[in-house]
């Protein structure tokens, strides 16, 4: 199975999706620490906020097969990094997260995550039933 770690900004949805993604199992804890879960690697938002810690995201990504960016679809701003994706030498898959909000704003979290250089870029919501199937085919 491939091994998925997660980044995104403090409150993107990531510890949710791995909760979704996991039969609901999966207890985050708070705080500036890796979490692994089974397949899932979480990382603090904290993570991306600072880049002093860019180098804590790049390292713990050796560990993964597929990097999952995590933009929310109802922020109007973004944290990562033009031409950010790149640098991991993963395959990265942008995940537009919240889309059932009545907020969300596709074309802005599509900008944001191209411009950070994700190639594929996928909806998601853990509120909608059919709302994490286009993520699940991702990481099939
Ligand atoms: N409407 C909606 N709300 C969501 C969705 N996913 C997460 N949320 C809400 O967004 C908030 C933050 O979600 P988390 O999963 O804790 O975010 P996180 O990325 O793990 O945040 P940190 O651990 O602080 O970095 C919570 O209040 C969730 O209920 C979603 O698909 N739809
Ligand atoms: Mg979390």
């Amino acid at each position: 199975m491939k091994k998925v770690m997660l980044i995104g900004e403090t409150g993107a949805g990531k510890s949710s999706l791995i909760r979704a993604l996991s039969g609901g199992e999966f207890v985050p804890r708070r705080g500036m620490a890796v979490e692994y879960y089974g397949r899932f690697i979480n990382t603090p938002g904290e993570f991306l906020e600072n880049r002093r810690f860019y180098y804590a995201l790049i390292t713990t990504a050796a560990d993964c097969d597929l990097l999952l960016m995590v933009q929310d679809a109802t922020r109007s701003t973004s944290l990562f990094p033009p031409r950010f994706a790149p640098i991991f030498n993963r395959r990265v898959v942008g995940v537009i997260s919240k889309s059932d909000a009545s907020e969300a704003r596709f074309s802005r979290a599509e900008q944001f995550l191209l411009s950070a250089g994700a190639r594929e870029i996928v909806r998601a919501s853990v509120v909608s039933p059919d709302g994490l199937d286009a993520l699940k085919t991702v990481l099939s």
